[in-house]
């Protein structure tokens, strides 16, 4: 056996954020800091010897090389089998398949999700468990004091593995499988969705596009919407997945996937506008002259699940991150669903959907899914709404409308503010909560705040407690203002601010939202101190 045992010293920023551990590229190319990380991971993740292993990434700068120390680390660690996407790719929401499918241990994905890539962009790894989604907090928290404490990693001396074609190999006794990262994932989608009724509309012309933002799902959408479903060639764009994204930031909203609106806005013979995240697993819909917000959406998927053949058995209830808003509380209440408020990050739907209480979950960060995985999952989102269409024979516009009139809408923008300083995020933070017990019970114009809190999250199945996961303001009418900092960022801090509000009438629904909402965005200044403590007169990103 050719295993080396060598020696290194801890890094004091390996604590992973809400998806894992996101760094500058150069961070991760510093020497030992990649295997210090993997192999707290294997320290604290005992459970991994003996059994198989995932493993694939969204195709990032330095992906490959990351794989193939991985693969090296894994059998000097004992792992006695390992499941690698070919090239060494894999969607977030095909390896949380995949586990699930072949009762893996675990997984390892690289990626930094929806940020930049390239050699001076961001790299990532996260830790998925056996039942397919993210290692909860208690577990990247012990990772993280494992990683303050190595002083040495493990690794097998060999020849790196050729991941250009499906094939087996074997690694000092642990075998390797380099799999086609599309078919499984493609086949579950074909069980949950009417595949024969997508089909037909777009054999009766309806056009779409999809932007992949030379992004992970380039593959996943070729062969699930143009191979298997028949949408005409070119449907498909940016479908080639490239290590720096093409220089574009593979981030699906109003602003990064300006491409896509443009399409929409100059071809009306266009039905549909989708694109996904570096990682496959967020989701933009656009329909002609109409953004669905990602709340909007969840609410939506609710109100109409039983259109879908993966879920005409019933909801067994809902649930959505914090600052996303109540939209779907309000159809679930109408429905007598089961609705839970989490804080924001996927892994906190993983107890609720392996106790089976929930089917459906998201967040407004353009995240959907169902129990199905426990990842978020971008093209199940997009596949669900071209199920809807091909149900309604409607257009997403008129889904929409016809939503708000039934059950009202939720005016909603989120708001982030860049790479402040981080003592001036904090300061912000800090100063709000210390305001809490004065604000509740004043008056703002016309809004009331009737309470106001710093979001603290008890688990309903293991009773785990979380604090600390935004500052909320609730008003009289529904309206909400949130005031949290990001966990995902590479840079200071990006502060996002998340404003809301309920309109029932829907004779009132044609306004602009920043319009509908411009009164509480003054309230969150005025409240949040944002302008006097970070300098800015406006938001970098409005969504
Ligand atoms: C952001 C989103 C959050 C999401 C997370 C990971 O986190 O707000 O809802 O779960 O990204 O998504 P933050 O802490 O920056 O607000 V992904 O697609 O980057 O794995
Ligand atoms: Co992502």
């Amino acid at each position: 056996m050719s295993i080396q045992i060598v020696n290194s010293q801890p890094y004091p920023d390996q604590q992973p954020g809400t998806s894992g551990l996101r760094k500058k590229v150069t961070r991760f190319q510093q020497s030992h800091y990649l295997q210090n990380f993997v192999q707290s991971i294997f320290n604290v993740a005992t459970e991994l010897a003996g059994q198989t292993l995932v493993l694939g990434g969204d195709g990032r700068f330095f992906n490959p090389q990351a794989i193939q120390v991985i693969l090296k680390m894994a059998a000097a660690n004992g792992i006695a089998r390992v499941l690698v996407g070919q090239l060494g790719l894999l969607s977030t929401p095909a390896a949380s398949a995949l586990i699930r499918k072949n009762n893996a241990a675990g997984g390892i994905i690289l990626s930094a999700s929806h940020n930049p890539g390239g050699p001076d962009g961001d790299f990532g790894i996260k830790f998925n468990t056996a039942n397919g989604g993210p290692a909860p907090t208690s577990f990247t928290d012990a990772v993280f004091q494992a990683s303050t404490r190595i002083h040495q990693y493990r690794i097998i001396e060999s020849d790196d593995i050729d991941l250009s074609a499906i094939s087996s190999h074997d690694m000092e006794g642990m075998q390797i499988e380099v799999i086609d990262p599309v078919q499984d994932y493609a086949e579950m989608m074909a069980q949950i969705f009417d595949f024969d009724k997508i089909s037909s509309i777009f054999k009766n012309g309806f056009r779409m596009r999809f932007d992949a933002m030379h992004a992970i799902t380039g593959p996943y959408a070729i062969e699930i919407l143009q191979n298997r479903l028949g949408a005409e060639n070119g449907t498909v764009i940016n479908g080639i997945p490239l290590e720096d994204f093409g220089g574009c930031h593979p981030d699906p909203n109003l602003v990064h996937a300006r491409e896509l609106v443009e399409l929409l806005q100059t071809d009306p013979t266009l039905g549909l506008g989708a694109a996904s995240d570096g990682d496959g697993d967020r989701n933009l819909i656009l329909g002609q002259a109409v953004f669905v917000t990602p709340s909007d959406s969840l609410a939506i998927m609710t109100a109409n699940a039983g259109l879908i053949p993966g879920y005409q058995s019933g909801l067994k209830g809902v649930a959505r991150s914090m600052p996303t808003s109540a939209a779907v509380d309000t159809v679930a209440g109408q429905l007598g669903l089961a609705c839970y408020e989490t804080p924001t990050g996927w892994k906190f739907f993983g107890n609720l959907l392996d106790a089976g209480k929930i089917t459906f979950c998201g967040e407004e960060s353009f995240g959907s899914g169902s129990d199905h995985i426990r990842e978020k999952d971008g093209l199940w989102a997009v596949l669900f709404w071209l199920n809807l269409i091909a149900e309604k024979q409607q257009s997403v516009a008129d889904i929409v409308t016809r939503h708000w009139a039934r059950f009202g809408r939720h005016y909603y923008s989120r708001h982030d503010y860049e790479a402040i300083a981080s003592d001036k995020a904090n300061q912000l933070m800090d100063q709000l909560r210390a305001a809490l017990a004065t604000l509740k019970g004043q008056h703002f114009g016309d809004y009331r705040l009737n309470q106001c809190d710093d979001f603290c999250y008890t688990d309903p199945v293991d009773g785990s407690v979380t604090e600390q996961q935004g500052i909320r303001l609730l008003f009289a009418d529904g309206s909400r203002i949130v005031y949290r900092l990001s966990g995902t960022g590479t840079v200071g801090s990006t502060l996002r601010v998340y404003i809301e509000k309920y309109q029932s009438d829907p004779a009132l629904h044609s306004q602009d939202t920043q319009l509908a909402l411009a009164e509480l965005i003054d309230i969150a200044d005025q409240v949040g101190h944002i302008s006097v403590i970070t300098g800015r007169s406006a938001p970098d990103v409005i969504t």
